[in-house]
């Protein structure tokens, strides 16, 4: 097989990719190794920054996020037995929209099939050649047969765990990281959300966030030990710790339980994100705590400008914009960064804190509903910072 672009993970990241490429005329093929029920099905990201809506619907594949998305003008805080909203329509004229990550990929999957692009599900063994040379190829096995795509570039969309960015030569690249002694256990629940928007909850026993995906399906999460084995956690003990972190802010409606997981919260970035005429984007190449909600946006920013860097080479024959990639997307990658950890040591409990640590948390927070510029900077950050 031989295509343009060889894209190995079809997440958002992936996907995306292959259809900005589309647009610019480029063909791509997208390999990945879980089965298409198993992509639409995996229940992660639910926030999507304002620019990044603009993105689906300017590019066709938004019709269904803008009937079925829900936008959101602010969020929630609650501490010290209070609610406090962020007005971020007010502070930065913008918002943003829930509508699940599984959804866009269902949307994305679609699109890129109904236009022919080749994506090649439950493929193995798939490893990266020739990186350093005009004609990079991936291998692979695809039911039961070795196959081989050969290609200008590769795209390396294969997530956190995948195997393009080990695949770099020891030396090149640097990491990055920092671990977090804590988890987020979540749940889709059928029961209606607790609020119109999305509660960030400080509390004694832990955070809690109160999410949402329609207006009959809630997305809980509460911080949990980073150890903590789900099977025991039933679903009662779930919703009494439900109960107790919302803190009779709000009436919490019980409802079945959908799913339930585990999230770790990890720190990562590696520099550079290429080498050769491999390129990471996404979660291969960086890793935030969900706190800020900016996993899959980060995605979208990092294809963005790959694609439009892979569109120049092919129309100009200039390799600049791809030779800066990484410089490109990296001071964006390091402020979503910043804010997801930010945003994380403001609302977590920690093992070894102190009161004092406890005392400044609170004063933060209440800095933030009272003070116009520091809800500023929280509002710009969350709707998301300017694309370049
Ligand atoms: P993905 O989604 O992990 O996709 C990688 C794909 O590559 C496949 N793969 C391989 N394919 C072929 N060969 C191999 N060797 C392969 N190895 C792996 C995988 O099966 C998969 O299909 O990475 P991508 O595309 O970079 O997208 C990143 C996002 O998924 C992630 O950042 C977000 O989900 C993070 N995130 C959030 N992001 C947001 O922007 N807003 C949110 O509200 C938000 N909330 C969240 C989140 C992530 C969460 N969890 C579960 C980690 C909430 C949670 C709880
Ligand atoms: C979600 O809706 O799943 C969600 C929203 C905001 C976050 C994390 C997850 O910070």
């Amino acid at each position: 097989m031989r295509t343009q672009v060889g894209i190995v993970g079809a997440g958002p990241a992936g996907l995306m990719l292959s259809h900005l490429l589309h647009l610019l005329g480029i063909e791509s093929i997208v390999i990945e190794n879980r089965s298409r029920e198993y992509c639409e099905a995996r229940i992660r990201a639910g926030l999507i920054e304002q620019w990044a809506c603009d993105l689906l619907r300017e590019t066709g594949v938004g019709a269904r996020m803008q009937q079925e998305g829900i936008y959101h003008e602010g969020i929630k805080l609650r501490f010290g037995g209070a609610l406090h909203r962020i007005d971020f329509k007010q502070l930065v004229g913008k918002g943003v929209t829930i509508y699940g990550q599984q959804e866009i990929v269902k949307d994305l999957i679609a699109a890129r099939l109904s236009a022919g692009t080749q994506i090649l599900f439950e493929v193995e063994d798939v490893t990266v050649h020739d990186l350093d040379g005009k004609k990079p190829k991936i291998r692979f096995t695809h039911a039961g047969k070795e196959d081989e795509i050969g290609c200008d570039f590769i795209g390396g969309c294969d997530g956190f765990h995948g195997i393009c960015r080990p695949s770099i030569p020891d030396g090149v690249l640097t990491a990055y990281d920092r671990d977090y002694p804590f988890g987020w256990l979540g749940i889709l629940s059928e029961s209606p959300p607790p609020d119109d928007e999305l509660i960030y909850c400080y509390h004694e026993r832990g955070f809690a966030l109160y999410t949402m995906r329609s207006p009959a399906l809630a997305r809980l999460y509460f911080q949990c030990a980073p150890d903590t084995d789900i099977e025991n956690w039933s679903d009662k003990r779930i919703w009494e710790e439900l109960h107790l972190r919302l803190g009779g802010a709000r009436k919490l409606a019980e409802g079945k339980i959908l799913q339930k997981g585990i999230t770790p919260m990890r720190s990562f970035v590696t520099e550079p994100m290429q080498h050769g005429r491999l390129f990471l984007a996404g979660d291969s190449a960086h890793i935030v705590p969900p706190t800020g909600a900016k996993g899959m946006n980060l995605a979208f920013a990092d294809v963005r400008v790959l694609s439009r860097a892979i569109g120049e080479f092919y129309r100009t024959a200039k390799s600049e914009p791809l030779d800066r990639y990484s410089e490109t997307v990296l001071p964006r990658v390091w402020k979503a960064q910043r804010f997801s950890w930010w945003m994380t040591q403001l609302l977590h409990r920690f093992p070894h804190e102190s009161a004092f640590d406890r005392r400044r948390q609170l004063a933060e927070l209440d800095y933030l509903a009272t003070s116009r510029a520091a809800a500023t900077t929280l509002a710009e950050n969350y709707t998301g910072l300017p694309m370049a």
